[in-house]
């Protein structure tokens, strides 16, 4: 299982389920016939481990095994540790990041004799998904001539929140204002992000069953209008925002099968499907599963900007004409994964992170500008956060999963070009396990999260640095405990992702319980730094990912 990995990720992929894999079935091992070392299992083993291997290890370590966050675990690998390794490192984890499955009590004895067994098979490849599947599985709801042609309701849209309730499916659109829910929504399975169209009126979300759900913001109430399966498993969803191409497209990347496909903007008719099956940028070697990880469209160009992570190339996919598909294929680095645009729009930071590096494109040029160490371990930016630094001018932040750096990156070529793509500052906060960082271009204050920090404090608070006292030695933060503040007196109550209102004034914060524990959302006023409101509803399952909708449209982070 995952070698190398941080131990925050742990808590990552535990509760992955590939339904639909699951569903399908997947094929029997391919043992190596005739070969009496390589264990044998019954159907039902198999099935058994199918299930945990996708629920628990295929996000970092891939479908077939190949490695990304975690390492490889190809049966030349394996089979060569042997029964008695695999057994031990499955049940104790390891320093640099496996987790210890065993004495954490999440597998029992049985089911960790069984994944020692079922890793020296050959990979299971589950079934590809092309035109003919997805189609099968396109469902429009409402048709788009029986769809409202003005907003249908009193709520202010722009200053709604779509909040993924992980565990149960659902999104939650909650009214920023009143901070009351509006509606609750069934969407993909462990949904993951909600993006926005370019005029604001649709909400475009993924599951990592790789099921897309489109929400229609002027019904009374909004409501789910169409929907379509891109995959088996997937992770990214984003909307064409070009001038003139306006709610035109959407497009999914999956991370099986590895493809991305662009669909009908207001129907989500899947229309071209790519293969990111390739060569690595580098060695320039065959991968077959390089997963499409973060998508963004571009301001300055009909196109998106799609990631590919094992491979390490950033697809810029012109959208002007998609039976010609033009594609300009930038070499990057290996494993990236979340990332978002500079102050202005124009340059996309994205995260290497088993490479310890953010790379950086100009979406206007279509160039590659800079792969830049950043100074820690694992950077996770989410989409990362841009302001104005005393000394560095506009700075773009990530945080890190392996440890408590915050590097602050220049990004402002023409104004400040001694600074540009470079790291100018290293912060210290919290520790590491951090997923998110968040400011508002109203807002004086750097907020970082470490909902995987194993030290319960960081997990369930949040550090906040004052920008404009970011020009000294060691900049302190203050600690938001955000956690104590939900009033939740059980469970673990990891404190995650910080989003501020349109306004710019206040940001959410999630305290993502278990499942059958209560979860709250937790509001703070950004200029006091005081706890201004706690929502809770037992509707409220797992909330994690908040995605207001005029500042996710309007890429302001
Ligand atoms: Fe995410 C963004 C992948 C686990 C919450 N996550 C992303 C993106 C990718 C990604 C590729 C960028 C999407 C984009 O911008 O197009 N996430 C993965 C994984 O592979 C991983 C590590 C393990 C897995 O198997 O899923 C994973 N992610 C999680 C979680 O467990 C989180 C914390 C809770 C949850 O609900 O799933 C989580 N990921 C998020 C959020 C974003 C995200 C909230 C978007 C941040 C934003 O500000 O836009």
């Amino acid at each position: 299982m995952r070698g190398d990995t941080s131990r925050g990720q742990f808590t990552l992929t535990r509760k992955i389920l590939l339904s639909a894999v699951l569903a399908i079935g997947l094929p029997g091992a391919a043992m190596a016939a005739g070969d009496a070392s390589v264990p044998k299992l019954s159907d039902q083993e198999l099935a058994r481990a199918n299930k945990i291997f996708f629920e628990r290890c295929a996000g970092c370590h891939g479908v077939l095994r190949k490695g990304a966050t975690g390492k490889p675990l190809t049966p030349d690998i394996t089979r060569e540790k042997g029964f008695e390794y695999l057994r031990d490192f499955i049940t104790y984890g390891s320093p640099a990041g496996m987790p210890n499955w065993g004495t954490s009590g999440e597998l029992s004895k049985e089911d960790i004799d069984l994944m020692a067994k079922y890793i020296q098979l050959d990979p299971q490849q589950p079934p590809e998904f092309g035109m003919k599947e997805m189609k099968a599985t396109w469902k429009v709801f409402v048709p788009v001539e029986k769809r409202p042609k003005k907003k249908m309701n009193d709520l202010d849209i722009d200053n709604l929140f779509s909040v993924t309730l992980r565990d149960s499916g659902q999104v939650a659109l909650i009214d920023g204002n009143s901070k009351k829910i509006v509606t609750v929504l069934k969407t993909g399975y462990a949904v993951h992000i909600s993006r926005l169209s370019a005029s604001g009126r649709y909400v475009y979300t993924i599951g990592r069953d790789a099921k897309v759900d489109m929400i229609d913001l002027w019904m009374d109430p909004p409501r789910v209008v169409a929907e379509v399966k891109v995959g088996s498993e997937a992770r990214s969803v984003e909307t064409s925002k070009m001038k003139g191409w306006e709610d035109k497209y959407a497009i999914a990347g999956s991370y099986w099968p590895p493809q991305y496909v662009i669909m009908d903007g207001e129907t989500l008719e899947p229309k071209k499907i790519v293969s990111t099956r390739g060569m690595t940028y580098d060695t320039q070697e065959y991968h077959p599963e390089p997963r499409v990880a973060s998508i963004v469209a571009s301001h300055y160009n009909p196109e998106f900007v799609v990631t590919v992570k094992e491979t390490g190339h950033i697809l810029m996919v012109n959208y002007e004409d998609i039976k010609n598909l033009k594609v300009t294929d930038i070499e990057a680095e290996r494993f990236l994964h979340d990332g978002g645009f500079d102050s202005t729009g124009r340059y996309f930071i994205v995260a290497a992170n088993a490479r310890d590096k953010v790379v950086v494109v100009d979406t206007k040029t279509d160039k590659l500008v800079g792969i830049i160490e950043t100074g820690g371990i694992k950077p996770h930016p989410g989409r990362g956060a841009n302001f104005v630094h005393p000394k560095y001018g506009p700075v773009w932040a990530t945080s890190h999963l392996g440890d408590e750096t915050i590097s602050l990156i220049g990004t402002d070529p023409e104004g400040h070009p001694q600074y540009a793509w470079k790291v100018v500052q290293k912060l210290e906060g919290q520790g590491g396990g951090a997923l998110f960082v968040k400011t508002h271009p109203k807002s004086k204050h750097l907020y970082v999260d470490t909902p995987l920090n194993p030290d319960e404090e960081a997990s369930q608070s949040v550090a906040v640095f004052d920008i404009d006292k970011l020009d000294t030695e060691e900049p302190e933060y203050k600690v938001l405990p955000i956690g104590e503040w939900s009033g939740l007196k059980e469970g673990v109550r990891r404190v995650v992702q910080g989003e501020f209102n349109k306004a710019g004034d206040e940001i959410w914060f999630s305290v993502w319980n278990n499942k059958e524990q209560e979860s709250a959302i937790v509001v703070v006023d950004d200029k006091t730094l005081k706890l201004k409101a706690v929502i809770r509803d037992k509707r409220l399952i797992t909330p994690t990912g908040k995605f207001n909708v005029f500042n996710t449209r309007n890429d302001i982070y």
